[in-house]
């Protein structure tokens, strides 16, 4: 390579290399009977049917998607927790076929170490964990798996989280936060090189918090790693603007363009196409901003 050239920051994902010099999208795949957003779709009467979920997987790669996010937990406001077992019971055998029928980088969303150790022996490339590693033994399940990892910020648990959100100074509480998890990953063995933050907005929340999160990202991209945000079809939009969670998509790409002007490198998406084209607009401006 050409000294001069600089290097585009580029994240291994079990051998599927993402290219992080332009922003991407990550497609969610619940396999949950209760997310708060699609809960059920890929559901036939109580039972997941995986010819659905491929099939929603294949679209979303299709439209662009370079992250494919595979949760069993749902982890919205108010729900309860599921056992270790059944979160596998749901995810891998997905994790089994998308490997083997798509080309994308799989991530992994959960906080059980047995499910990390489990997923990425079936080809998933990323742990998204929406407690950061702090459950006993993540921190290692993790390392050993050898897979790059969001850290997320999440106040208080899924059941109860949005009861009463409280910061004094909800930016440097999250950031610091963030810093602490990169340090204890960094203790263990976890290079930094491997790691994303996301602010996780709407989990444990208000709109208030949420917003000034969302104005404060630059300030959280200053610690140098990649930023993952997840602000599709969320809440807030319902309490800002009143939209059912069907109505809310204009209000996500708006919400997904200002996260990545503000730093944001991965928007974790319920609706590929559009977001896909929304953050392509962006990435148009920028490389004619870089030519000017
Ligand atoms: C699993 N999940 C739901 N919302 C999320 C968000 O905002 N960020 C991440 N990393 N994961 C999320």
């Amino acid at each position: 390579m050409n000294p001069s050239t600089p290097s585009r920051p580029v994240l291994d994902c079990a051998g599927r290399m993402l290219d992080l010099s332009r922003p991407l999208v990550m497609g969610v795949i619940n396999t949950t009977p209760d997310s708060f957003s699609d809960g059920g779709t890929l559901f036939r009467g109580d039972h997941l049917d995986p010819e659905l979920a491929i099939e929603r997987a294949r679209d979303m790669v299709d439209a662009g998607a370079a992250i494919l996010d595979i949760g069993g937990e749902s982890t919205r406001p108010g729900a309860a927790p599921v056992s270790a077992q059944q979160e596998m019971d749901r995810v891998l055998p997905l994790v089994e076929r998308i490997t083997a029928e798509l080309d994308v980088v799989i991530s992994i969303d959960t906080s059980s170490p047995q499910l990390m150790t489990e997923a990425a022996a079936r080809g998933a490339g990323l742990i998204n964990d929406v407690r950061a590693l702090q459950r006993e033994g993540a921190l290692e399940a993790a390392r050993d798996t050898g897979l790059p990892v969001c850290l997320m910020h999440m106040q208080g648990e899924p059941d109860t989280m949005q009861a009463a959100p409280t910061y004094a100074n909800v930016v440097d509480e999250v950031g610091a936060f963030l810093e602490a998890r990169v340090a204890a990953c960094e203790a263990i063995g976890i290079p930094r090189e491997r790691l994303l933050l996301d602010p996780g907005f709407g989990f444990g929340k208000t709109v208030a918090h949420n917003l000034s999160l969302l104005e404060g990202l630059p300030r959280l991209a200053a610690a140098g790693l990649p930023l993952l945000v997840g602000l599709s079809r969320k809440s807030l939009i319902g309490k800002l603007i009143n939209r059912e969670v069907d109505e809310r998509v204009p209000a996500s790409l708006a919400l997904a363009v200002l996260a990545v002007e503000r730093g944001a490198a991965i928007v974790r998406t319920h609706d590929v196409a559009p977001t896909w084209d929304a953050l392509a607009m962006c990435a148009a401006l920028r490389s004619l901003q870089g030519n000017d």
